[in-house]
């Protein structure tokens, strides 16, 4: 690849991409194409982001994606955490297909990917803040990247150096803030006006273990968050997964976690900040606790956890903010697409817990939300299933160029349209594989048409189970009791059971995927 160095950034000028393609952009693209801004969140979920639910939080500027356009209230991902969600977005297919199925794995970036399709025909792109994909990334013309989960405050980032050749910077400040300026000043500074530009603009937060920025260390303090119906539930209605697992607020959540101990990784005038606003709080805790119920424990625990959580959102919300009155004060908001999504659900503290992973809908569901002015009706919703699979597939489509066969989603265009096409998918195809792993959810595979789930657990610390939930969503939509071995649900669990076989073949699952793999544990 040629690299030209221009006013401080590389760029590249050709694109290797099965033969050597020497781009005169401009000439290629037609000027009308869209740009595409995607901004993409760690664990975020649909419950503390106001334009889905607004009982815990206001998110004012991301709720303004969804105003100026459409909001996807049914957005499942196929496999629920972090890396392998990025691999499914990156290539437009399913986990087994593109190889990245735990957060174990490394991503082979040789593979057809959407920024290289979008290099191709002369957009500019751009990758800044959280990759973990492990391998340097490929198809971009400017990388800036967290190493692996990167930390909340002075983050070291990866970036090209003159040479090419990945180098690490360091940096001082909350990681949010810093991802943000890097992203605003990339379009202000290295945007080349003459090509439409395609970013995706990353954070890490709202991901574990929850710092907040210096602004917002005491935000919340005084008010109380409402906990969710199902915190208290004991998994009776489900199989052995649900118990097994080691999610809980009660017994999982740490002291880190909590703020009850210090983190290493501030620096002497942000630790001062941290432990001025943590100090009195925790004094307090540590006083009252002699005296609290264990139910009171888990209590302060969840809004501790929560309200950290919640802090961490509103830095990212500022951001946008920030992004989007850029896009309008430079005359790009009319001709650019926005997105925003995270790369999963998350619990917040329902069921008791916290982390992803299950097939339960807190997890399986992300926020989607798209403003493309002048063709998405601003203020619209959309209810069908829609995917992580489906985003490359309309990042290309939004580009004009043809969906390769091999991707496995579908373009969301017609649905941003308002015209969803009669054989749009009625149903979706799940699976998680990250078991032995960090959190001990089993390995699990499953079928939902939005009104009934059938999940099969056949792996719980590498020794094969064959356990089987099916949810009435209609009946339980808190997912609180399985009717799997209901006799009146049968027919429902035979047809479903059917159609999990007729996906695993249509999306080419190989045979021998549905078995226990002993490993060592994962290191995220
Ligand atoms: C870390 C976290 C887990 C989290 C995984 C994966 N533990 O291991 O709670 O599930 O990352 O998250 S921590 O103690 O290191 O915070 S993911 O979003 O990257 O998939
Ligand atoms: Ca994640």
């Amino acid at each position: 690849m040629g690299l030209q160095r221009v006013a401080g950034w590389v760029k590249p000028v050709c694109v290797v991409f099965g033969m050597v393609l020497c781009i005169g952009a401009a000439s290629v693209v037609p000027a009308e194409r869209p740009n595409i801004v995607f901004i993409f969140t760690d664990d975020h979920c649909q419950q503390a982001l106001s334009a889905y639910d607004d009982s815990r939080t206001a998110t004012p500027n991301l709720d303004r994606i969804a105003k100026g356009g459409m909001r996807f209230d049914r957005c499942y991902v196929t496999n629920s955490i972090c890396g392998p969600s990025r691999a499914v977005i990156q290539t437009g297919k399913y986990s087994h297909l593109n190889g990245f199925k735990t957060n174990r794995d490394t991503f082979n970036g040789d593979q057809q990917t959407f920024p290289k399709l979008l290099q191709a025909v002369g957009y500019q792109t751009a990758v800044i803040g959280k990759w973990h994909l492990k391998s340097t990334p490929q198809g971009y013309d400017y990388y800036d990247v967290l190493q692996g989960q990167g930390p909340y405050y002075n983050p070291p980032m990866l970036t090209a150096g003159p040479d090419g050749q990945p180098v690490k910077r360091e940096h001082t400040g909350y990681t949010t803030d810093i991802i943000t300026e890097k992203t605003v000043r990339w379009l202000k500074e290295a945007r080349d006006p003459d090509r439409p530009f395609m970013v995706m603009f990353q954070h890490k937060a709202p991901h574990r273990n929850w710092m907040p920025g210096p602004k917002y260390l005491n935000w919340l303090d005084d008010v109380t968050i409402p906990e969710p119906e199902t915190m208290w539930d004991d998994y009776s209605g489900r199989t052995q997964s649900a118990a097994a697992q080691a999610m809980t607020m009660a017994r999982h959540l740490n002291d880190r976690d909590l703020k009850l101990t210090g983190s290493g990784i501030l620096n002497a005038q942000q630790r001062q900040a941290w432990d001025a606003a943590y100090g009195p709080k925790n004094k307090a805790f540590l006083k009252a606790r002699e005296s609290m119920t264990e139910k009171e424990i888990v209590q302060w625990k969840y809004q501790r956890y929560v309200k950290d959580y919640l802090r961490c959102v509103r830095s990212v919300d500022d951001g946008v903010g920030v992004v989007l009155d850029y896009l309008d004060e430079a005359g790009l908001a009319d001709n650019t697409v926005v997105i925003y999504s995270s790369d999963q659900g998350w619990y917040l503290g329902e069921h008791g817990w916290f982390d992803k992973r299950w097939m339960y809908e807190e997890s399986l569901k992300t926020p989607l939300m798209i403003r493309w002015p002048g063709v998405t009706q601003a203020g619209s919703t959309n209810d069908d299933i829609v995917s992580n699979l489906d985003f490359a597939e309309t990042f290309l489509d939004l580009a004009g160029v043809p969906v390769p066969d091999e991707m496995q989603g579908r373009s969301l265009v017609p649905l941003l349209r308002g015209q969803t096409p009669a054989d749009w998918r009625k149903d979706f195809y799940y699976h998680y594989y990250e078991n032995p792993g960090a959190h001990d959810v089993a390995r699990h595979c499953g079928v939902t048409d939005g009104r009934y789930k059938l999940i099969h657990f056949y792996a719980l610390e590498g020794k094969p189970i064959d356990d089987w939930e099916l949810f009435d969503l209609q009946k339980d939509p808190n997912e609180l009791t399985s009717v799997a071995d209901d006799p009146a649900y049968a027919e429902i669990r035979s047809r479903m059971t059917e159609r999990l076989t007729q996906m695993q073949e249509m999306y080419q699952v190989p045979g021998d995927t549905i078995q226990p793999v002993k490993r060592r544990r994962a290191r995220n």
